[in-house]
């Protein structure tokens, strides 16, 4: 059996402001560097030991990433970081308040833009700045690969060949891994390994800073999966994540 462990970054500026982020760079608060911190000392003493990270090329899970193997006293652990686990590109909703966006265009049609698998935002323009040809972090990617928005099923689409030619081989090589990305990339990794329904697939919000461990069979089939740490605050944080797309709190 293999042991993997999945963590969201910790709260970043734009998850405390509730905007929609996707490819933006933006960095961790003092409580999203308290969360990784928490997270690498409750790995620490439940006694994990990781051989090998992978992270997105954003900041807000890469130092969540050095945070926490910080916490473990870890940080020769070698890092792969990889665009393909970048958050879920969010299109021209990067930037916008979610709950005001909400109150903008009602509450079902920002359920569809953050969970539709298959139904993505308004892209950005080619020409506008943020688009990540722009970005040097990007250039030696295929210019056809770099989204301008994205839908989950886009995201799985991206996130599938670093699966599957990099961290399941270090897997099955018996490899402890640690990966640290991204609400949705993470989700697109679930549904695949859970084999997740499209329609089942729109429940899941997963909150951040927390370790979720994937036990595995040979074949990388999951057996089951759970949080470490404290139950009730995870499913409190996790049904706050659904709620960041309401206009008004429940
Ligand atoms: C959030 C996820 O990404 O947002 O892009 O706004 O994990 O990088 O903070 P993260 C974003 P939702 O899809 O949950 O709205």
């Amino acid at each position: 059996m293999y042991k993997l462990v999945l963590m969201r970054h910790g709260e970043s500026q734009w998850n405390l402001e509730n905007r929609f982020t996707g490819w933006k760079d933006v960095d961790l608060t003092e409580t999203g560097r308290k969360q990784a911190w928490e997270a690498g000392e409750l790995l620490k003493k439940e006694g994990y030991t990781f051989d090998l990270a992978f992270t997105s090329v954003l900041k807000r899970a890469i130092r969540t990433l050095w945070i926490a193997l910080d916490a473990m006293d870890a940080m020769y652990t070698p890092v792969h970081s990889s665009w393909r686990l970048n958050e879920r590109h969010y299109g021209a909703l990067q930037g916008l308040n979610k709950a005001e966006t909400a109150r903008k265009y009602g509450d079902e049609q920002v359920l569809i833009w953050r969970r539709a698998y298959a139904i993505a935002p308004e892209p950005l323009d080619g020409d506008d700045e943020r688009h990540p040809r722009f970005d040097a972090r990007y250039s030696r990617i295929d210019a056809a690969d770099l989204p301008a928005t994205e839908c989950l099923k886009d995201t799985v689409a991206r996130v599938l060949p670093l699966w599957n030619e990099s961290i399941a081989p270090a897997i099955k090589a018996g490899r402890n891994v640690l990966i640290s990305a991204h609400g949705n990339s993470l989700r697109a990794l679930i549904k695949h390994l859970d084999q997740v329904s499209e329609d089942d697939i729109v429940n899941l919000n997963i909150p951040t800073g927390q370790p979720l461990v994937y036990e595995l069979d040979e074949n990388l089939k999951p057996i089951k999966h759970y949080y470490l740490g404290d139950q009730e605050a995870i499913a409190a944080a996790m049904a706050a994540v659904a709620a960041q797309g309401k206009a008004k709190k429940d």
